[in-house]
C-alpha cells in the first residue's frame, strides 16, 4: 500500500469533512483547547497511536491533538463503529488512518499493528485492545511509551486487573473516571445514542412497550431514563443489590432476566459482563422481541445459542437480523450484538463527547509533560480538571454561576461554627 492509511473509500472525504465541521460547531471545550494549545504546541514531538471509534467527534479530538503538535496514527476500536466518510476525511488530511466499517477480527488487529509502526510515545485507547496488543505482541515498543489513556469503563476494568497483576508496562490515565466523562457521556450520551440506534434499526414505537435494561450502572441508568421519557414501561435486571434498589426508587420494575425475558418487547444490555441474555431467555421471549447491546464488547448476548435455536435468519433492515425460532417465533437482533449506539447510529452526541475528549486531550498533555514521573499503574485525572472543563462548557453556553465569598470559604472549614 503506497499511502500510510487504509480506509473504505477516499472519495467520501468531502462528506466526512462536513460531518466533522458539524461536530466542531458543537464541541466548544475541545475547540477552545485547540485554539489555546495550537500556539504553544505542548504535544510537539509526541507520536500518538489511537484505537477509538472513528466518528465525527473523534475527528475533532484528532484534529486538536495534531494542532497541539502530535503526530497521529489511528484505528477504530470496534469493527462496526467506523464512519467511513470521517475516516476518509482524516486520511485526506494526512492522518495515518486504518479503519473501515464492517471489518473482520483479523483486519481489526491488522489495523492496530499498522498504527504501532509509528512507534508511539503515547497510546489512546477505548476498550484497551491497543495497549493489550502492545503488551502482548509488541513488548519492545512499551519502553518507548511514556503513558496511555483509556476511554471506557470496560477498558479501565481490564487495565486495573492488569496493574493488580503487576503486568502494566506504563502508566495509564483512566479518562472514563473523570466526572465530566462518566457522569455525562456514560449517562446522557449512552441514554440518547442507544435509543437512537434502536430507532434507526427498527423505527418501532417505544411508548407503551416493555423495555428491559440489563445493568443499572451509569450507562444502563441513562438508557432506562430515556426509555421512560419516551413512555416505555421500564424493567431493570441487575446483580448488584444497591444498583437494583436505586432502580426501584426511580420507579423502574426490578426482576430477574428469567422473568423479564417472558414480558419484554425491547431488550438492551449494558453490563460489561458476558452471557446476560442466553438460550433459556431467547426461548421465553415473545414473538417479535427486539434484542440489542450497548456494552463495549459483543459478549452480552449469546448469539451462538440463539443461532442453535433458530431454523433461519435474515437481515430485514440495516443492522437488524431476524432469527426465526423452531416454533416460528421471531427475535430481532440489532448490530450483530455489538454496541448499538455506534454500530447502528453515530454514538453519543457531540455535546457530551466534547467533555470526554477534552479530558482525553488534557490527559495526553499531562502525560507528555509529567508522564515520566508516574508509576506503572492506573491514575485518575486531578478532579480540578473537571471543574475547568465544566467551566468552559458553561461559559460556552452563556451560563453564569455563583462564587463563594472569602467569608463563606472560611466558614466551610470553620468547625467551631455550630448551631
Ligand atoms: N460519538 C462518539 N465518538 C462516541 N459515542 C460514545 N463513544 C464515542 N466515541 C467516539 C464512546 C464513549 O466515550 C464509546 C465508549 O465505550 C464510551 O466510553
Amino acid at each position: 500500500m503506497a499511502d500510510n492509511y487504509k480506509v473504505a473509500d477516499l472519495s467520501l472525504a468531502d462528506k466526512g469533512k462536513l460531518r466533522i465541521e458539524w461536530a466542531e460547531s458543537r464541541m466548544p471545550v475541545l475547540m477552545s483547547l485547540r485554539e489555546k494549545f495550537a500556539k504553544t504546541k505542548p504535544l510537539a514531538g509526541q507520536r500518538i497511536a489511537g484505537c477509538l471509534h472513528v466518528t465525527k467527534e473523534t475527528a475533532v479530538l484528532i484534529r486538536t491533538l495534531r494542532a497541539a503538535g502530535a503526530e497521529i496514527s489511528w484505528s477504530g476500536c470496534n469493527p462496526l463503529s467506523t464512519q467511513d466518510d470521517v475516516a476518509a476525511a482524516l486520511a485526506a488530511e494526512g492522518v495515518s488512518m486504518y479503519a473501515w466499517h464492517g471489518m473482520n477480527n483479523e483486519e481489526f488487529y491488522w489495523c492496530i499493528d499498522k498504527t504501532l509502526e509509528l512507534e508511539p510515545t503515547l497510546t489512546l485507547d477505548d476498550g484497551a485492545d491497543l495497549i493489550f496488543t502492545v503488551h502482548n505482541k509488541h513488548k519492545q515498543l512499551a519502553s518507548k511509551v511514556i503513558g496511555g489513556t483509556e476511554e471506557t469503563t470496560t477498558g479501565v476494568h481490564r487495565l486495573r486487573a492488569m496493574a493488580d497483576d503487576g503486568k502494566l508496562m506504563y502508566p495509564v490515565y483512566a479518562v472514563n473516571d473523570s466526572e465530566t466523562k462518566w457522569d455525562f457521556d456514560n449517562v446522557y450520551g449512552t441514554g440518547q445514542s442507544s435509543i437512537d440506534g434502536i430507532l434507526r434499526a427498527t423505527s418501532v414505537l417505544v411508548a407503551g412497550k416493555t423495555f428491559v435494561v440489563a445493568g443499572y450502572g451509569h450507562c444502563g441508568r441513562g438508557c432506562a431514563m430515556r426509555a421512560k421519557g419516551l413512555g416505555a414501561n421500564v424493567v431493570v435486571t441487575e446483580v448488584k443489590p444497591t444498583a437494583a434498589l436505586k432502580a426501584t426508587l426511580e420507579g423502574f420494575r426490578v426482576m430477574t432476566m428469567d422473568e423479564a425475558a417472558k414480558i419484554g418487547d425491547i431488550f438492551i444490555t449494558a453490563t460489561g459482563m458476558k452471557d446476560i441474555v442466553v438460550k433459556r431467555h431467547f426461548e421465553s421471549m415473545k414473538d417479535g422481541a427486539v434484542v440489542c447491546n450497548t456494552g463495549h464488547y459483543d459478549c452480552e448476548l449469546n448469539l451462538e445459542q440463539l443461532g442453535a435455536l433458530s431454523k433461519g435468519k435474515r437481515e430485514v433492515r440495516a443492522n437488524n437480523v431476524e432469527y426465526t425460532l423452531s416454533d416460528g417465533r421471531r427475535v430481532y437482533v440489532l448490530a450483530q450484538g455489538r454496541l448499538v449506539n455506534l454500530a447502528a447510529a453515530e454514538g453519543h452526541p457531540s455535546e457530551v463527547m466534547d467533555m470526554s475528549f477534552a479530558n482525553q486531550f488534557l490527559a495526553m498533555k499531562e502525560l507528555a509533560e509529567n508522564g515520566r514521573t508516574l508509576d506503572k499503574k492506573v491514575y485518575v485525572l486531578p478532579p480540578e480538571l473537571d471543574q475547568e472543563v465544566a467551566s468552559i462548557k458553561l461559559a460556552a453556553q452563556g451560563l453564569s454561576i455563583d462564587k463563594l465569598t472569602d467569608e463563606q470559604i472560611a466558614y466551610a472549614t470553620d468547625y467551631s461554627a455550630g448551631t
